[in-house]
């Protein structure tokens, strides 16, 4: 496989002007005929040297091909397995070509594929060359007109991007509808669905008083399951305007539910296809975190229509252009529509465990990457998370109206374009007066920096001195980095928690602060402090680093308790518990008995007596650092440790805070016994219900499984139903346990993404014998390594979120895993491609479990054929 590089991009030799479709669907192929005008790149070529022209595709059967109207001889053109190419004689000629396919037997799911009875698409980032001959590339632009054929009975609803313009009947049943799309797009935003759907419907006037015709299209079974999601849309409709000004520009637009699909959902123009486990949201069947899925989903491709459509990327390797951007814009939509500090809580854990392991790790890369073999593989959390962090920086830095400007200019100056992150960038400058070169490293520089804090004070003069220091530590390819412009939100508090007015080298600041930090080391003094603060550091995580100030154990539970700033409180409990644990592996790895930190004690109570606070806060800070942070943070991870005192510490909170959690518990139980509400309090009083009830199914007593069985049994909502169910499942009590799951499993046979739940939570259960058990479950009639969400759902919870069973000391759970990819490779390489990451992440374990974890990898590598997806997974992984 061939590694390509940003450094060799080139503009392409021909334009595509328009391109015509049209599809004839049967049931064991698909003809694919397409109409291209076409016209020489004038940049790039003069009229006298015509290049050839060489087209993208893959896996095709060329049957026809139709120069100016001219059909070429074999000879005339040239085919091999990537490409067509041939030599056009004029600068400007059509080109017709007629290719077969059989997307009955498309595994991969990339391109034209049948998922159950329904045709569908998913074609970025290089899978319309799995349908035709193409420039398949984003900076060629072409406006589509699609014309879908098919059998009327089976296929009754037959859809494209753009609006309907024509419709007919054939003989023998068929029938045809035509689209046409009036906005140039790429190729990977193109998308046809056929299938026997059903419809819900909505309209949506715009802030210039159109009307748009919204659609949601699922499989009739799940029509009553789309109202939360056509509500999301509609909220992110109204939000795009009043936040960015924009506009949607289509008359329709559609979504569709697609039960086998590889990731989420994808943008294509006025035709977004989902995976179902995205759209789907009732409370008979979704979890509340199911239903903020949806909602960040449907708003965050509802988004691309502005950032990542009608303004594109240039080429792959600024995927972040959109995709950081679009996160940033989801998870603000997120944080209005709930709690924007616990969406914020959320956003951090989650970049913090898994985007910081990633920066670690073999596959680091920038968030614009210098290189891949294959674009699937860079779908990462680098780019999508710690993108929408640079983005996040930059709207601290700008500040909201500075920002605003600023995407103004970038969606005016770039409408229509394919463009780079350097675009974005300069749109951003040229609005605000700004100079971003500094901040450009953020791009281009992997590795997570680490920002170290000292501080003095000096009674005599009341001047408080801050000491930064900033390093990067080498990732691959990268073994120097340069000092990262990074804002840190700040204040300092007094002995009572008040902040501090800050005054900086003359300047009064207010009470909180944005100090940038560009130099490897800084010092920042502070005038005027009348008496010792405690700096309150990095509010709201404003940049994307691993901060390190020497905070007491006293200093946390104060500023936990204190600090005016809610997100810093969270994190000084967190702070707190990260202490406590990490001091408790030591301890255990010594031998020594554990003893309890009587100060976390005191936090957890404080809170969960707290009938003020937010009750999501409460659930955030009592959950302690998961097993994946604590891996993270750990420079060798001892696994067998972690879990051992973590679960240990869970079991001394709860028998220490018994009375506390137990009458919390009742209250909440008693209080949303009444009918279901999706409203954002009483999603918090559910989740914190729910820590509760798990923190006290670890006292093991009689009662509380009563309590959690009749949680069970009685629950009105499927969030209270799964939580009894997990606090069972992880339970000794195996007769409770396993008559909940035998229970559920009847119920719910019918609804395969409440069935996903029910792998899930098996496979995640952290008691011995858990793999024989996955396998066992790979042998239920529901499960099949075809469909994306079951793999997840059993293998993809195994490997992360199991972690004391995968990382068994025997190697099976490591041996499991590697079998489990080789198979998937020959079917969907890029659902196996991603199960490699744990295996990937082998440095960070001791010796034994190291060369256990490479054995694999090198098993794995030794396989032939393998999917340049594994592949350049595995071979990073190895060098
Ligand atoms: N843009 C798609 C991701 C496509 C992944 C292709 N392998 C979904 C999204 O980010 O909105
Ligand atoms: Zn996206």
């Amino acid at each position: 496989p061939k590694t390509i590089y940003l450094k060799d991009y080139k503009a392409p030799d021909y334009w595509i002007d328009e391109t015509q479709l049209t599809f004839e669907l049967f049931e064991d192929h698909a003809l694919v005929h397409s109409r291209l005008a076409l016209c020489l790149n004038t940049e790039r070529h003069a009229e006298t040297a015509l290049p050839p022209l060489v087209l993208d595709g893959q896996q095709l059967e060329l049957q026809k091909v139709v120069l100016d109207e001219q059909e070429l001889v074999e000879g005339a053109y040239q085919v091999d397995s990537d490409s067509l190419t041939l030599q056009p004689s004029r600068a400007q000629f059509e080109l017709a070509l007629t290719t077969r396919i059989e997307p009955q037997n498309n595994t991969a799911l990339e391109g034209l594929y049948k998922s159950g009875s329904m045709f569908c698409t998913q074609c970025e980032a290089e899978g319309f060359r799995k349908i035709t001959y193409y420039l398949d590339r984003p900076d060629v632009m072409s406006r589509f007109t699609t014309t879908v054929i098919a059998e009327r009975e089976r296929y009754p609803v037959l859809l494209s991007n753009g609006n309907p313009i024509a419709s007919g009947e054939h003989e023998g049943g068929r029938h045809w509808v035509s689209w046409e799309d009036p906005f140039p797009k790429p190729a990977y935003l193109f998308a046809l669905v056929a299938g026997d759907l059903c419809l819900l419907q909505d309209s949506f006037t715009t802030m210039s008083g159109r009307t748009i015709d919204l659609r949601i299209y699922v499989e009739p079974e799940n029509r009553t399951q789309c109202d939360h999601a056509m509500d999301s849309l509609k909220r992110s409709m109204r939000w795009d305007e009043e936040v960015y000004g924009r506009e949607y520009d289509l008359d329709i637009f559609m979504i569709v539910a697609v039960n086998d699909f590889n990731m989420g959902a994808m943008e294509n123009k006025g035709l977004n296809i989902f995976n179902s486990s995205c759209v789907l949201a009732h409370q008979d069947t979704a979890t509340d975190m199911a239903f903020q899925r949806v909602e960040a989903v449907v708003a965050h491709e509802y988004f691309h229509n502005w950032s990542g459509n009608r303004v594109t990327c240039r080429d792959w390797f600024q995927l972040s252009l959109k995709e950081g951007f679009t996160v940033f814009r989801d998870s603000e939509f997120s944080a209005d529509m709930n709690s924007r500090t616990v969406k914020r809580i959320e956003d951090v854990t989650f970049l913090r465990a898994n985007q910081f392991a990633e920066d670690a790790g073999p596959m680091a890369h920038p968030v614009r990457p210098d290189s891949f073999i294959e674009i699937s593989n860079f779908y990462t959390l680098t780019v999508y998370e710690k993108g929408a962090e640079v983005v996040r920086m930059l709207h601290t830095l700008l500040g909201e109206e500075g920002f605003r400007k600023g995407t103004d200019l970038y969606f005016e100056r770039h409408d229509g374009q394919a463009v780079t992150c350097d675009d974005f960038i300069k749109a951003l400058e040229d609005a605000n007066g700004a100079d971003f070169i500094q901040f450009k490293r953020w791009y281009s520089q992997a590795g997570t920096p680490r920002l170290n804090v000292r501080s003095e004070y000096d009674a005599a003069s009341r001047e408080y001195r801050l000491h930064f220091s900033q390093v990067c530590p080498p990732t691959p390819g990268q073994p120097e980095k340069q000092p990262q412009v990074i804002p840190v939100r700040m204040a300092l508090l007094d002995r009572d928690g008040n902040e501090i007015p800050l005054q900086l080298e003359g300047k009064a600041l207010g009470n909180e602060a944005v100090v940038s930090i560009t130099e490897a080391e800084q010092t920042l003094v502070f005038e005027n402090v009348p008496n010792c603060p405690l700096p309150s550091l990095l509010r709201g995580f404003s940049a994307p680093v691993k901060l390190s100030y020497p905070y007491s154990r006293d200093d946390r539970v104060f500023l936990a308790k204190h600090d005016p700033d809610g997100f810093n409180r969270w994190e000084a409990a967190q702070g707190l518990a990260v202490d406590v644990l990490q001091g408790l592996v030591e301890i255990h790895r010594a031998g020594r008995p554990l003893n309890l930190d009587q100060r976390l004690v005191e936090v957890m109570r404080s809170v969960i007596a707290d009938a003020e606070l937010d009750a999501a806060m409460v659930a955030e800070i009592i959950r302690l650092p998961s097993e994946a942070y604590l891996i993270e943070l750990a420079e060798v991870a001892d696994v067998d440790a972690i879990h051992y005192t973590r679960e240990w510490l869970r079991r001394a909170l709860a028998e220490a805070l018994r009375d506390e959690m137990s009458a919390r518990y009742q209250i909440l139980a008693a209080a949303g016994s009444g009918a279901f509400s999706a409203k954002a309090d009483a999603m918090a009083a559910r989740s914190l219900k729910n820590s509760l009830l798990s923190y006290l199914m670890l006292t093991g007593e009689q009662q509380v499984v009563g309590w959690c069985v009749r949680q069970f049994v009685e629950a009105t909502n499927m969030t209270d139903r799964q939580a009894a169910l997990v606090a069972l499942v992880n339970s000794p009590f195996e007769q409770q346990r396993e008559a909940a799951l035998a229970e559920f499993a009847e119920r719910w046979a019918e609804y395969p993404l409440v069935m996903d739940q029910w792998f899930s939570i098996q496979a995640a259960a952290s008691q011995p014998g858990a793999l024989d058990r996955v396998r066992k479950l790979m042998e239920h009639p529901l499960f099949t390594m075809r469909n994306p969400n079951k793999v997840r759902a059993l293998i993809g919870a195994f490997a992360n979120q199991n972690l004391i069973n995968f990382h068994a000391l025997d190697g099976s759970g490591y041996a499991f895993l590697a079998d489990r990819i080789i198979e998937l490779d020959r079917s969907n390489p890029q659902i196996a491609s991603r199960l490699v990451t744990p295996l990937s992440r082998w440095r960070k374990f001791e010796p034994k479990r190291q060369e256990l974890m490479k054995t694999e990898l090198a098993r794995i590598m030794a396989q032939s054929p393998l999917s340049p997806d594994v592949y350049e997974v595995v071979s990073k992984s190895l060098a």
